[in-house]
């Protein structure tokens, strides 16, 4: 969908534009802020340097960070985090708990209260139904700080791996992708790839929403090199879709198709690279039985442009222009996010694009690269680093691995034995075992699931039934409704603690102003929490978040994660560093396992790129069939639904519906729907529209526009007075356990 170049500089001009908003110290008076003060912006997996601008002791403004990856600019929700979201008017400042059971009122008690009221009730259910009866449930918005220590409390002190969070839904298909096809998590590449890349293969991204300010990267890489060519998958004609080269609007589901359709081609025409293959890559299938890479092409084979039609909907000549855009660029870098990731075969949609990458050495070379996009602003840094899910330990161990566990136990000076050897409940189990009592107590960090869980009506009985201990910031979250004990939360700048996005990049964000109210940073509330509950304070030594990220970069050292290097004193000099990084002097890495550039590659390795990460130091091509989404739609429920983001609304609004310029641009939940379809059912504009799924009915109004195509509906998810959840099973992928969140069968019907 070529655009011409006037068109695409003013659609791309959007975030940049929007950025803007943050340069004039929005809220500051007259004479501006006393001081800036460091930080990362609160939202997105892009994480922008932020200065946050202090004057008598108040947040007064923020701007962007100019010495950062963003280089000074911000999306609107950046530019807008003070003061309307700091100084809310429903911010929580005292602690509260439920005196009589989960029908009475939460009444504010003070924090001994409070915290007696928890830990009483851990340790009962403890003592009575053993460690695996509660769980800690924490978020990839937590600081690393905190996640770091809730999975230690939870793990080596109390013995229950029942720690997970929402990564789960979102991050967790990602990292078993990157896991299988290249032995360790997190990516290569980094944002500077953005710059010299030549071809984007954008597939399952919003990316001029969800990551505003690297689609502002993006659109000026393409504005600078006439030849770039940018190719975005996606069923929906988003934003990002509009200033495309090629949008591939095409059946929701059907990604792993048109992934092994395109490797056909590859193949097929000659624009493999045999020589990379041989000397940095294996081929294996099912469950990870070996394979030639001759069973690969034969496999692939059979996925020619005419069958990938007929199941995707693509016309074969896309799939053959898409497969030479992608092997021929000289750099191709691919970005992706939920529209793979939160998918019943979401695991092997990743796998699949990383195949695309192996097959054509498109990786390791400035621009060329698989990169995910991650969500959460500290996703990678502060859950997946430090090992704060049921299956994991610190740094990449699995807590299904002796070895990994003795490491861990030494580390943390517990006798061996002490960390228990089965994983824990993931996030979906979880809540099913909450709900059939199982799970009796859950500490909640810095997430809403009474919202974002799939499947609502399975599981928040699953809330009424468990003891619930939440950390929050503002009134209007709904898991408030089921807490019974309330502790609120010092909020972002008020507190410090390192993030790490998507580019493997930690930058730390300095306190700024003082917790407001009552509120406490959590690190505080979580060493009293495990000093109730009687968590050997051995185990807990520390005073602040600095004395727990000396220990886990002390930690690092030991293996392929290996940040040591990156000390508290340089993350306060410097506006974030990407690691490996082992020692004080080291600048941080662009190109992880490329010789030369990446440390931990011996400088004398034979190879130019070695995957350290996995055994065989080779990356896995994967023999992946195409299989169907869990529901797709039928003859009784004709259409698709999927769910997402708009720019202005950050996932449950509590914080950006706070702030009257996004509230203002989203103020509710709506229906998109394609012009076709809105004539066959006689819907017009703003008509109440009625989703009915297999779970569940409700009605939103109608918003008329080509984004979707015909058969599919769109509805975003961050109205509390619209749970869309509600509407959604809990299929989740096999090995990662993440929902499909993107997928369901609806009928779509005018409300009579
Ligand atoms: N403004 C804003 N930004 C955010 C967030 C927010 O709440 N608001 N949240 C952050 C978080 S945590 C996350 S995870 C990211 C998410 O960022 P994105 O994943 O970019 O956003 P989504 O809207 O969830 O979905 C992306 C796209 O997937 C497409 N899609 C649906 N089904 C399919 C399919 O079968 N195949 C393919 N290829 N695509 C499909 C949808 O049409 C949609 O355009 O955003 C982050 N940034
Ligand atoms: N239908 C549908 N559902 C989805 C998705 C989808 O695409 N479609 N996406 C899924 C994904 S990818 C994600 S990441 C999840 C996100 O889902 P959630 O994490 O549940 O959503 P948030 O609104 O980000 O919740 C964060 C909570 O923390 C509170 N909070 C804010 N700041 C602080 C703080 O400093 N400290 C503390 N303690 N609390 C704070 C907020 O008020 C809010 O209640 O949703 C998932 N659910
Ligand atoms: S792009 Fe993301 S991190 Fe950057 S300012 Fe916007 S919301 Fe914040
Ligand atoms: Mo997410």
């Amino acid at each position: 969908m070529a655009v011409s170049r006037r068109e695409f500089l003013r659609g791309s001009a959007a975030a940049v534009a929007l950025s803007a908003l943050g340069v004039p110290a929005l809220g500051a008076d007259a004479g501006g802020p006393e001081k800036w003060v460091k930080g990362v912006c609160r939202y997105c997996g892009t994480g922008c340097g932020v200065l946050v601008g202090v004057k008598g002791g108040k947040a007064v403004a923020v701007k962007g960070d100019p010495n950062n990856h963003n280089e000074g600019k911000l999306c609107q929700k950046g530019a807008l985090l003070v003061p309307a979201v700091i100084y809310a008017k429903d911010r929580i400042t005292d602690p509260m708990i439920r005196k009589g059971g989960k029908k009475s009122q939460l009444e504010k008690v003070s924090w001994d209260e409070a915290l007696d009221f928890a830990t009483k009730r851990f340790k009962a259910v403890i003592a009575e139904s053993g460690p695996q009866a509660v769980a800690y449930y924490g978020s990839g918005q937590a600081l690393t700080e905190e996640s770091y220590l809730a999975n230690k409390i939870w793990k080596a002190g109390l013995r229950s791996n029942n720690v997970d969070g929402n990564p789960r839904l979102c991050m967790a298909s990602a990292v078993a992708g990157y896991l299988t096809s290249f032995g360790k998590d997190e990516p290569m590449g980094t944002y500077n790839d953005i710059d010299s890349a030549s071809c984007f293969f954008i597939i399952g991204s919003n990316t001029s929403e969800a990551h505003p300010i690297l689609f502002d990267r993006i659109a000026r890489r393409k504005e600078s090199a006439p030849d770039v060519k940018i190719i975005v998958v996606d069923p929906r004609r988003t934003n990002t879709a509009r200033i495309a080269d090629m949008h591939v609007p095409f059946k929701p589901g059907t990604d792993l198709a048109l992934l092994n359709g395109m490797a056909h081609v590859i193949f097929r025409d000659e624009l493999d690279n045999p020589s990379f293959m041989g000397r940095y890559t294996i081929v294996k299938k099912g469950a990870g039985e070996e394979a030639t890479l001759e069973e690969y092409k034969r496999f692939v084979s059979e996925y020619t442009p005419e069958k990938v039609r007929e199941i995707t909907g693509v016309p074969a000549e896309d799939v053959v222009k898409m497969a030479r855009m992608f092997a021929e660029s000289p750099a191709t870098i691919s970005l992706w996010c939920m529209g793979i990731n939160q998918r019943s075969k979401g695991v092997w949609a990743n796998n699949l694009i990383h195949n695309l990458h192996l097959i054509t050495g498109q990786i390791g070379r400035p621009g060329a690269t698989p990169l995910s996009l991650t969500g959460q602003p500290n996703a990678c840094g502060g859950v997946r680093d430090t090992g704060s899910l049921a299956h994991l330990l610190p740094a990449g161990r699995m807590v299904e691995n002796e070895k990994h566990r003795n490491e861990m136990e030494d580390f943390w000076k517990v006798p061996r034995g002490t960390i228990q050897p089965k994983m824990g409940f993931h996030t979906v189990a979880l809540f099913e075992n909450m709900a059939a009592g199982k799970v009796q107590a859950v500490f909640i960090h810095c997430t809403n699931p009474a919202q974002t869980l799939p499947h609502l009506n399975k599981y928040t009985p699953a809330l009424e039934k468990a003891f619930v201990a939440q950390t929050e910031c503002f009134m209007d979250a709904e898991t408030l409704k089921y807490a019974d004990v309330v502790f609120p939360a010092a909020f972002w700048c008020e507190t410090e603690g390192v993030y790490g996005c998507t580019e493997r990049r930690y930058a730390l964000t300095e306190q700024a102003i003082p917790p407001l109210g009552n509120s406490r940073p959590v690190i505080q509330v979580l060493l009293d929490f495990a000093r109730g509950v009687g968590v050997d304070p051995a185990l807990i030594p520390y005073k602040n978040a600095a004395d727990i990220w000396e220990e886990w970069r002390t930690l690092s050292k030991q293996g392929p994660y290996n940040f040591y290097g990156i000390t508290r004193e340089r993350l306060k000099k410097e506006s974030g560093i990407k690691w490996p990084c082992p020692d004080e002097t080291h600048p941080g890495t662009n190109l992880r396992y490329v010789r030369g550039d990446d440390p931990l590659v011996p400088k004398d390795h034979p190879n130019r790129i070695f995957f350290y990460g996995s055994p065989t130091g080779k990356a896995t091509i994967w023999l992946r069939p195409h299989q169907p989404p869990f529901e797709p739609a039928d003859a009784d429920y004709p259409f698709v639904l999927t769910t997402g983001r708009v720019i202005d609304q950050w996932h449950t609004a509590t914080m950006t519906g706070k702030v009257p310029e996004l509230h203002r641009a989203y103020p509710a939940a709506f229906v998109e729907i394609n012009p076709e379809d809105a004539k066959k059912l006689n819907i017009k504009n703003g008509d109440q529209v009625i989703l009915e799924t297999r779970r569940d009915k409700m009605a939103f109004p109608a918003r008329i526009t080509d984004t979707c195509m015909p058969g599919l509906v769109f509805c975003p998810f961050f109205d509390k007075n619209k749970l869309v959840n509600r509407l959604f099973h809990d299929a989740v992928d096999a090995a990662s356990k993440e929902p499909e969140y993107k997928i369901c069968a609806t009928k779509v019907y005018k409300q009579a």
